[in-house]
């Protein structure tokens, strides 16, 4: 049973989180620039956009804005998926969402893991893209085994974290104490190693097979590959990354440029090449890189079939990769073709595009509403304020441009094998929640919060 001497799991994820990033700051000194950069810009954005700063401060985001940050790591077992989503449930964080890789050539399935609740994520919106290496999908029979062995053997958690995770579960949390050393304890698992497992020869043709297989069976434990922090005008970083020794990747993923920012924009920048031992030759790898990205409105079921749907289409008429040579005819095409999606809160909302949440203003706080008034009367008489609830999870499509940016383009791989979530789920040993479910209890609770203030009985 969890007591009142337990630290909140909120609280141990905006510790661990922190961590991370000074741990990731002092080994990727490139991380540390785009920091610097990103909180330029966001000062210089919130300094010019009034209207951005009065919602992002009634939404609560303003206090996030600067812990917010994702990571990236690559698994190679069942056992190390279940066991990271057991150290990840310690600090409140559960797996949300499905997504498939293997269309874009890459050997994974992934989930991200993340807290759920508006209140959790005011805390820390602390998130961890979690890829899960497919073994099935390497042909070669002795190369497979070779891989299936080499993971065997390796043990990416220290007993002492494995023992306060069986802890927390046992008694319902952690003491501050005991809460310090998990994060200690946990932050060994992501650490980058010098030193891989395997021979240069057996790295070779591991990597012959696809990089990422090299990336997750070569080495010691799942090295955190990027932090991704998050910035409120990506093209200004983008443009602005070169300037500080930093060469972007070609495109931005996700939607265009817009007013009204939906989902989920991100950029990075190329994996650096590090200096390895293998266990008879130096050598390097390459598996860290950088990336931001800036956050819109959460699209509803309608909202995100349209946001696919155009994008499919700018990518069939631009008939290949987004790259370099083709960037600006991209970002043309999807200038385009993105006309067709309201780019206006009010039509987003009254179309059913996008999830809102909803705020009792001053004037509706001392008001006894009448019964009879709908919720965009409330609006438009000033007593309940509307605000984008702001796209917590990740993109396939974008993911995958991520991706194969740092793998390099040989990687496109085509694997006849598809999506499979119920294989996944029997590794995760649970069952991965639907975001869109989330986003909609988001916006259920802010309207019962202001049906309660208005003493009404009910809103929808
Ligand atoms: C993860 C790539 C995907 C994102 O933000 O969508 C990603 C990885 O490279 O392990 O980072
Ligand atoms: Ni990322």
């Amino acid at each position: 049973m969890p007591t009142a001497r337990h630290v909140s799991p909120d609280d141990i994820r905006k510790g661990f989180s922190k961590a991370m990033s000074d741990m990731y700051r002092d080994e990727v000194p490139l991380y540390g620039a785009l920091m610097e950069l990103v909180a330029e810009t966001n000062a210089r954005v919130l300094a010019t956009d009034t209207g951005l700063a009065r919602q992002l401060q009634r939404t609560g985001e303003i206090q996030r804005l600067d812990m917010e940050r994702h990571g990236a790591i690559r698994l190679g077992t069942a056992f190390e998926l279940a066991t990271i989503s057991r150290l990840f449930a310690v600090m409140g964080m559960q797996p949300v969402g499905y997504y498939d890789l293997t269309p874009a050539g890459v050997p994974v399935h992934s989930t991200a893991f993340r807290a759920v609740h508006e209140s959790a994520l005011q805390t820390s919106p602390f998130r961890v893209f979690t890829s899960l290496l497919r073994l099935e999908l390497i042909e070669n029979p002795e190369l497979r085994a070779f891989a299936q062995a080499a993971l065997a053997k390796r043990s990416i958690f220290t007993p002492r974290a494995l023992a306060l995770i069986e802890q927390c579960e046992a008694d319902g949390g952690l003491e501050q104490a005991d809460a310090d050393q998990f994060i200690q304890q946990a932050l060994e698992t992501f650490r980058w190693h010098h030193t891989a497992t395997v021979s240069a020869a057996q790295y070779q043709q591991l990597s012959n097979q696809h990089r990422l297989v090299a990336d997750v069976v070569a080495f010691k434990g799942p090295h955190i590959n990027h932090l991704t922090p998050r910035t409120l005008d990506i093209d200004q970083v983008q443009a602005a990354m070169p300037g500080k020794g930093i060469t972007p990747k070609a495109v931005i993923e996700g939607p265009p440029r817009r007013q009204c920012p939906i989902l989920l924009r991100q950029t990075s920048f190329k994996a650096l090449d590090e200096a390895i031992t293998f266990t008879d030759a130096k050598g390097s790898h390459s598996a860290r890189f950088g990336e931001i990205e800036q956050r819109g409105v959460a699209l509803t079921p309608k909202g995100r079939a349209l946001y696919d749907q155009l994008l499919n289409a700018a990518r069939d008429d631009l008939g290949a990769f987004p790259n370099e040579a083709n960037a600006s005819r991209y970002t043309e095409l999807m200038a385009q073709h993105f006309e067709a999606f309201p780019d206006d809160h009010r039509q987003m909302r009254e179309q059913g595009l996008a999830f809102f949440r909803y705020f009792v203003t001053d004037k509706g706080r001392g008001a006894q509403a009448d019964p009879s008034c709908s919720l965009s009367e409330l609006i438009a008489t000033g007593h309940v304020d509307v605000e984008p609830l702001v796209y917590e999870d990740f993109l396939p499509v974008s993911a995958a441009g991520i991706f194969q940016s740092n793998l390099g383009d040989a990687a496109q791989t085509h694997y006849a094998t598809n999506s499979n979530q119920a294989e996944f789920e029997k590794a995760l040993g649970r069952w991965t929640i639907d975001e869109l479910q989330l986003y909609g209890e988001t916006q259920q609770r802010s309207l019962a919060e202001c049906a309660t203030a208005l003493g009404l009985p009910a809103l929808a």
